[in-house]
């Protein structure tokens, strides 16, 4: 306590599987100020963007505070009883596979226990899968081939202490920023080498020895290629192999694979193989790149192959490495949230593993059979199977692939139940009731990150209106169904308890699981639970797992997995040419629900946009800022263009992170087929062929406003700034009245219009005020308006008589997109000060700007402007990622 205010709490930030430790300092009105935990062993006191950004995010607006039901007010007793009831209905007349759950890797580790005990205990249905399956299904599911039980082997010193880490499909600088800054650190400090696996260029090539831009899907190949390799050269670790099955056969069927079909060069891979080979201390860290496809799990075992092989797990610097996305990822694979799964690691459909769940549940009833599995059960849920239908914490409908089906099918169920922060999100807008959930920040429980670290988050901030936590929700439903002892629980330590005490039954059945030391810990050894990473280090010294060769397979042998390339499932053809890939912004976190309210995350890249290389651009008659439509088998999006061969020919990239809420027609998964992974279920969420043309728009717009508004245009994009909101627009039909439009889209019936037309050029400025204060102001041109934009986002600290003119004043020039977002500073900013000042690093750009000096998440940003603009700067790369 440092007399400003309240005591800081030690908690975990709400974002990404690093899962850093941060201190947060409630300010006593509802606001807090956040920074890095310097003893948390995740990050050490670092933080990135968005962790920094927390406190912009904790605001009431767009918070849902009350329950409804069918788009009433209600109190909880209603609504719950509702719920309870409905259920109970549909399990009685249609039996328990009848009701369905879709919940979260952003769940606490309570919640989501409450979660699979209700329904796989209780209800009876295993119909409940999590948007893990979209996510972490295919390394699951590999690990357990490879391993026997879904285990990460290594930890986060691993990153300090490797001489060479291969990121394959992982874009670890915007995604995991934290983990990408020790990667550096340990680059500097012991000169280790970066590969990039990649078929597009990212920031996390900004240091990379080797960037391999694979074609989309071929990394089995490349691997395959690997094993033959490391056979060849001799650097199979015999020890190993009699610890393991297989290996024969999986080296028979590498040999017989092509490296061809990767598109990469001969000496491109070998290069690769040779650093691999060579360097003994190895980490392969992977991510989406590899989970997100149809041959995803084959992927994973690709890579798990050649660290069996070699020996090269479960030691220092040394071992495959999956990151987890969500802040509880991890968590949720410990309880048991996938459909196949049960708790601590324990399978489903093996009898002894659920009549042991099943006795210490003191359960009524168990399914024998795994339930449906996300893109199955939305499928079912549009089939009219599922009757009652309860969606916790995630947004299928944005993001699951064919995602208008799914949105179609949520708005057809016969009953849905969404518990979420906000009832503005496109899934939320389909439920029949709505359950306001206590977020981040306002709720206690434990979440586990990449490495197996448990980590406590804990409230600091009093939840708004009615607004409750999940667990606790879910467990009143439960004692309303007619379970009350099983579903007693007041606290999540309670649960907590519960959990710990139930891994003994890992334990038993010789699995990796076993945090039994916490089954006793009292509510203020639970309040005080520093971060602890499983096993603990009494039973296991260094954290690792496998370094001795031991697995959890019967036989306690691994299992290598023979697998061959597979290319994606979807083709191009003369009618869709081009390969849609998808994935993350630096500043925002899935569908911008809280990411979206910072203003400074959401100027980082404020539009949804389309990657097309220059070359595709030419050939399509494109143009800097035009606006592109995509069309797949399934969907369409309406994209802005950004040119950059960062993507290859004949690839596009979009991100995923509009919704109907911020930009209807950006909604990337409306693009992407539900082709899944035949073993685990994942959807290819990564490769859908597209069409690319220009839209023939007859006006463009942009436009500030202090409110939010609800433009009808075609095309709209809108997102948060300082002041209020920027909006993108443009349109194909004419519009006589602009005034009329105004006001109906920026809701101001009454607001005082000022406009200026220039009908020759076609353009239109149009300010409304309330006389004195502006309100909002639309530009409207009939070609894409460029200028100005960023400057006037400022608004209302922009005048009436500088919006009517279009120029801005010179003390505030147009700075360009932001690239910094600690310190507000533009791309054109940084441009202008390379070449002015004769910048040639990015400390440069630091001490002349700021910029990068503070959380870093930008670094990787400010190299490739430095390579492209400096004009001293000999490095200048092929290509640059804000090359537009
Ligand atoms: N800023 C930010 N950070 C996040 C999130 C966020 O929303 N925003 N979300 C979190 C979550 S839940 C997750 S799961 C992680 C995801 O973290 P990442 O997996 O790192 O992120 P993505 O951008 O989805 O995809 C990674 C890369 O896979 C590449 N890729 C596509 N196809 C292939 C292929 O066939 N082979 C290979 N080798 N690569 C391919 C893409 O070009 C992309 O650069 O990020 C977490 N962190
Ligand atoms: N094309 C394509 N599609 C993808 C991906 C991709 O790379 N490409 N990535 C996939 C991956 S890896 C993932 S993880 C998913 C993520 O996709 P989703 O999980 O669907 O996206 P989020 O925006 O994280 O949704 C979380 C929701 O929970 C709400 N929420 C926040 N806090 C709380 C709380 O405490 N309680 C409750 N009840 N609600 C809360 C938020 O407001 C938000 O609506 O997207 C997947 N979809
Ligand atoms: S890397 Fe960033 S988003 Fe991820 S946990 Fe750390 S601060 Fe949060
Ligand atoms: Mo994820």
């Amino acid at each position: 306590m440092d007399g400003s205010g309240l005591p800081e709490v030690r908690s975990t930030c709400a974002y990404c599987g690093v899962g850093c430790g941060v201190l947060l300092r409630p300010d006593g009105v509802g606001g807090l100020t956040v920074r890095g935990d310097p003893d948390h062993p995740a990050n050490y006191g670092r933080l990135c963007s968005k962790g920094l950004a927390l406190g912009e995010t904790v605001g009431l607006e767009h918070r849902l505070l009350v329950p409804r039901v069918f788009g009433q007010d209600t109190s909880w007793d209603n609504a719950l009883q509702l719920v309870a009831d409905r259920f109970s209905a549909a399990i009685k007349k249609h039996g328990p596979d009848s009701v369905a759950f879709y919940v979260s890797g952003q769940l606490l580790t309570e919640d989501y226990y409450v979660a699979n005990k209700l329904t796989k205990g209780f209800m009876g249905s295993a119909n409940i899968d999590t948007n893990s399956r979209l996510c972490m299904a295919s390394t699951v599911a590999g690990h357990k081939r490879a391993f026997g039980t879904d285990t990460v082997p290594g930890t986060y010193e691993d990153l300090d202490e490797a001489d060479l880490v291969v990121l394959v499909g992982s874009n670890l600088a915007w995604c995991h920023p934290v983990l990408y800054q020790r990667v550096k650190a340990a680059r500097q400090a012991r000169g280790t080498k970066i590969v990039v696996v990649d078929p597009r260029r990212t920031a996390s090539c900004d240091q990379a020895d080797l960037h391999l831009a694979l074609q989309p899907g071929s990394d089995v190949a490349l691997f395959n290629r690997l094993l033959s390799r490391i056979h060849q050269t001799g650097h199979v670790a015999v020890d190993f192999l009699d610890r393991s099955t297989g290996f024969f056969e999986a080296l028979e069927l590498a040999q017989l694979d092509d490296s061809d079909a990767t598109g990469l060069n001969p000496d491109e891979i070998e290069a690769f193989c040779d650093l691999w080979i060579g360097t003994e201390r190895v980490v392969t860290i992977f991510s989406q790149g590899v989970n997100q496809s149809s041959c995803g799990t084959d992927k994973v075992n690709a890579i798990l192959n050649c660290h069996l092989a070699t020996g090269r797990i479960g030691r220092a610097g040394m071992g495959p490495f999956s990151v987890t996305g969500q802040p509880n990822a991890m968590g949720g694979r410990e309880v048991g949230g996938l459909a196949n799964m049960l708790a601590c690691h324990l399978d489903i459909e093996n009898e002894a593993h659920r009549s042991a769940v099943q006795d210490f549940w003191k359960a009524p009833k168990m399914p024998e059979k795994q339930g449906l599995t996300a893109v199955d059960l939305f499928r079912a849920v549009e089939g009219g199977q599922i009757k009652a239908l309860w969606i916790i914490h995630t947004n299928p409908a944005a993001t699951m692939p064919d995602a208008d089906r799914v949105m179609a099918a949520i708005e057809k169920c016969p009953f849905t139940v969404v518990s979420d922060l906000t009832a503005q999100t496109d899934t939320a807008r389909g439920a029949d009731v709505l359950l306001p959930a206590a977020g981040w920040g306002e709720k206690s429980g434990t979440v586990t990150n990449s490495d197996r670290t448990i980590s406590r988050q804990r409230a600091v901030l009093s939840p708004p209106g009615q607004a409750r936590a999940d667990w606790d929700v879910m467990a009143e439903v439960g004692r309303r169904m007619g379970w009350a002892e099983a579903f007693s629980y007041e606290t999540p330590a309670q649960i907590f308890r519960e959990f710990a005490n139930m891994t003994s039954l890992a334990v038993a059945f010789g699995k990796d699981l076993d945090i039994t030391e916490f089954s006793d810990i009292d509510d203020a050894g639970y309040e005080a639970l520093s971060p602890t990473r499983w096993p603990t280090t009494s039973r296991k010294s260094d954290g690792r797992f496998f370094g001795d060769a031991q697995f959890f397979h019967p036989d306690g042998k691994a299992r290598f997995v023979p697998v061959t390339h597979r290319a994606p499932q979807a083709t191009t053809s003369e009618q869709y040419p081009f390969m849609l890939n998808t994935g993350r912004n630096r500043d925002q976190w899935h569908t911008m629900t809280r990411s979206g309210l910072s203003p400074r995350l959401s100027a980082h890249l404020a539009e949804p946009y389309v990657e097309v290389n220059p070359n595709d651009v030419d050939r399509l008659g494109l143009a800097a800022a035009d606006l592109v439509e995509l069309n797949s088998v399934v969907g369409s999006g309406i994209f802005r263009l950004r040119i950059t061969n960062a993507v290859a020919p004949g690839q596009v990239f979009a991100p995923i992170h509009w919704t109907g809420e911020t930009a209807p027609t950006a909604r990337v998964d409306a693009l992407v087929p539900s082709v899944v992974d035949p073993v685990s279920g994942q959807p290819e969420s990564k490769a859908a062929a597209v069409s690319v043309r220009r839209v023939n728009a007859s006006w463009y717009g942009f436009a500030v406003s202090v409110d939010a508004a609800s433009p009808t245009a075609e095309y709209w994009a809108m997102s948060k700034t300082a002041k209020g909101y920027r909006i993108e627009l443009a349109g194909m039909q004419d519009i006589d009245d602009w005034e009329h439009k105004a006001r109906e889209w920026f809701g101001l019936p009454d607001a005082v219009v000022t406009s200026i037309k220039d009908s020759k050029r076609g353009s239109h400025r149009i300010a409304l005020s309330d006389g004195k204060r502006l309100l909002a102001a639309l530009f409207i041109s009939r070609q894409p308006i460029t200028l100005m934009r960023e400057y006037l986002a400022t608004l209302p600290e922009v005048s009436l008589h500088q919006i009517l003119s279009g120029r801005s004043s010179a003390a505030s020039e147009d700075c360009g997109p932001i690239v910094c977002s600690c310190f507000g500073v533009g791309l054109k900013t940084i441009i202008d000060a390379i070449r002015d000042k004769r910048l040639i690093d990015v400390d440069d750009i630091g001490d002349a700007l700021q910029a990068g000096k503070n959380c870093g998440s930008c670094r990787p940003e400010l190299a490739d402007l430095v390579r492209a603009h400096s004009k001293l700067n000999r490095n200048r790369p092929k290509n640059c990622l804000l090359d537009q």
